[in-house]
Order: structure tokens, then sequence, then C-alpha cells
């Protein structure tokens, strides 16, 4: 069961630091996956570091059982090695139940903790996987005598853990945030589909009988993602798209990152450099849209009382929505002077 109000701060062991009390906010469109056991990649870290919001060290799947420690030392000298310019720096561990998981997590925060930001916990289940994680963190933490802590994002990509899903957000102060895993996902359920992410051509609703039968495709991961968004957010914490695997569908990898981002998302995985343009694009509010909300927020200065702004009706609640974009706007805006100058700002 969860600690009680009072001790859900306080460290899991004598040494370790403090839980943060809110997860830090930064610009995070994407998490973009490498394999550190490829030489070639890892020459290309500043690169990427530059391009991408967030750079995470992929040790799970995609990476091959004989390559489990070469990735895993590739990370480790990336973490002492790179020069990352701030972005900060994710690993995928592998799954709890793997024979690597345990090493993943020793040899990661005992040689690098103090340059890794979050661990992202593949297949998490429900809340005693991440309590698992939390304890053994803290003791690694206390040990290598880090001074913050590693935070936690957990994957949810079984059937059991969407059923969990609001336990697993709030199961520890270190929850970052979360991530659809479309593929592992439709495994566990049974879905029969062979796709990473994505629609789906046979699942669509029929209009009624008549001279024609419109039929439109519906995306399979409405639920799910809604489902997240508001454990996210009612704990706290970011929800994010996880991958889209068809790397030369460009328009259909764009259309699926939209509809996550407009229900709440805060960004979503990119697998391939082209996908890092894709998400930039997506996550990064629309210029006529921020343009619009900081005219409601002029309109509304002390944020209360009913207005019309181009026959639209605004009012508190308008003022929040208005809020959301402008605060995202003017975080991306520092990051990026492209988008500064765009939202003239
Ligand atoms: O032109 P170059 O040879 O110098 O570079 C290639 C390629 O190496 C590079 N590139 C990447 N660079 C950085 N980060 C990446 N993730 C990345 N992927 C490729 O870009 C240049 C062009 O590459 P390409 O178009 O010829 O693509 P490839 O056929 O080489 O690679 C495609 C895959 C999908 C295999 C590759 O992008 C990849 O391995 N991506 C990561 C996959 C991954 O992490 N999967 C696990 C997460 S998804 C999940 O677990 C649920 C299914
Ligand atoms: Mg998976």
């Amino acid at each position: 069961l969860m600690r009680n109000a009072r001790s859900f701060f306080a460290p899991l062991a004598i040494g370790a630091p403090d839980p943060v009390r809110a997860i830090p906010v930064t610009p995070s469109r994407m998490i973009h996956f490498f394999d550190p056991s490829n030489e070639k990649l890892r020459g290309k870290v500043p690169d990427m570091a530059r391009s991408a919001d967030i750079l995470l060290g992929n040790l799970e799947d995609a990476v091959a059982a004989d390559k489990k420690e070469a990735a895993r030392a590739g990370l480790v000298e990336v973490g002492r090695t790179a020069d990352l310019g701030g972005t900060p720096l994710w690993t995928r561990i592998n799954a709890l139940e793997s024979p690597w998981a345990l090493d993943d997590l020793v040899t990661l925060v005992t040689e690098i903790g103090d340059v890794l930001d979050v661990v992202m916990v593949p297949k998490v289940e429900g809340a005693e996987d991440i309590h698992y994680v939390d304890r053994l963190l803290a003791q690694l933490e206390a040990r290598a005598g880090l001074s913050r802590p590693v935070l936690v994002h957990a994957i949810l990509e079984t059937a059991q853990g969407v059923a969990n899903v609001e336990e697993i957000a709030n199961a520890s102060p270190r929850m970052q945030g979360i991530s659809l895993g479309p593929a592992d996902l439709a495994a566990s359920r049974r879905m029969k589909t062979t796709r990473v992410g994505g629609g789906h051509p046979g699942y669509r609703v029929l209009a009624d009988p008549g001279d024609e039968r419109p039929s439109y495709q519906q995306d399979l991961w409405h639920y799910t993602v809604g489902r997240m968004v508001d454990a996210c957010a009612a704990a706290g914490i970011f929800p994010y798209y996880g991958p889209f695997g068809d790397i030369k569908d460009e328009a259909g990898c764009e259309a699926q990152f939209r509809a996550a981002y407009l229900m709440g998302c805060v960004g979503a995985w990119s697998l391939h450099p082209v996908q890092i343009g894709i998400a930039k694009r997506v996550f990064s509010p629309d210029v006529e849209e921020v343009r619009f909300a900081r005219r409601v927020l002029e309109a509304i200065p002390d944020g209360s009382g009913v207005h019309m702004l181009d026959g639209k009706m605004q009012d508190d609640a308008t003022y929040k929505q208005a809020r959301v974009l402008v605060d995202l706007a003017e975080l991306l805006a520092k990051k990026d002077p492209e988008l500064a100058t765009a939202y003239g700002l």
C-alpha cells in the first residue's frame, strides 16, 4: 500500500537525496531513442542532443540480447564524456523480470547517476513495480552520494498496467510521467495488429445503410491515451505518446502525434531523426493559436468575468486554456529562438 501523506516525501534510504516536490517542466516534445551499443551513434550524441529535447539511451527492446552489456557500457561512456549541452539524458532499462534490469540500475546510477535525469521502466504492471525501483534507486543514490534523485517514467504497455494506471502515476514522488507503448500493449491485449502505433484501416465506423455509406477510420489509441492523460494530470506528472513505427509514413506519424498533443500529451518518442522534426512541429503550439491565446489573456486581465473576442465567449475557463498554450509557448521560446520570433516573444 501507499505511504501516508506525511511519509510520501521522505527519502527511502538513509543518505538518499530528498524526493522532488514538483516535476521539472522542461521542453519535452520528443524523447529521442538511440542504441548506445552503436559506436557510430555514440559519436552523433552531441548532434542529437542539439536537435532533440530529451535524449534516451535505449537498453531494452530493439537492442539484441548479445548487445545488452555493450549498450549499458556505451551509455556509461556517453554519460561520462559526451557534451549534451544541457539536454536531459534518460535511459530505458530492461524489464524488471529480465536478467539485465538489476545491473542496468546498479551500473547506471553508480557510474553516471549525477547526469542521468530519468529512468524509463518498461512493462510496468502496477505500483509494486515502481516501489521496487523506488527503493533500489534510493539505496544506490545514497551509496553514490548523489545530491538529487533520479526520476522514473513508466511505459503503459500491458493490459494490467492500463487497469492500474492511476496507482502507477501516484506510486512515488519520483514519477515523472508515463508513455503509451502501443506495440507491447497490442500484444498484451491480443489486438490483431502488426503495427507500432497509428491507426488501422479495419477499425472504423460505418454510416447507416443508404445511398452512400461513408465510413471513417477511428483512433485505436484514443481510450488508452485518454486514461493516461487523466491519470498523469491528476497526479501532477506528464503523459507522452510513445513510438510510431512506420518511419516512412510521416503524415501518419504527424496525425497520431497531433491527436495525442490535442488530448494533453506533452511529447512523443522519436525513433529516427525524421521524427524529431515531426514532433517539434506538432508539440510546439500553433503560432495563430498562441496569438489568439495571448489576446484572450490581454482581454481578461484579472482572469475573470465574461468577454467577447471575435464572436467567441471568453471567461475564467478560456483564460486557463489560454494560459496553458502561452506558458508552453514561453517555455519553448526560451529554448528555440525561431519559435520565440514566430510567437512574438
Ligand atoms: O546516414 P547515416 O548512416 O550516418 O545515419 C543513418 C542512421 O544511422 C541514422 N539514424 C539515427 N540517428 C540517430 N538516432 C536514431 N534513432 C537513428 N536512426 C537512424 O539516420 C541515418 C538514416 O537512417 P536510415 O533512414 O537509413 O534508417 P535505418 O534503416 O538505418 O534505421 C531505421 C531504424 C528504425 C532501424 C533506426 O532508426 C532505429 O534503430 N531506431 C531506433 C529504434 C528503437 O529505439 N526502437 C525501440 C523503441 S520502440 C519500441 O520499443 C516499441 C516497438
Ligand atoms: Mg515495449
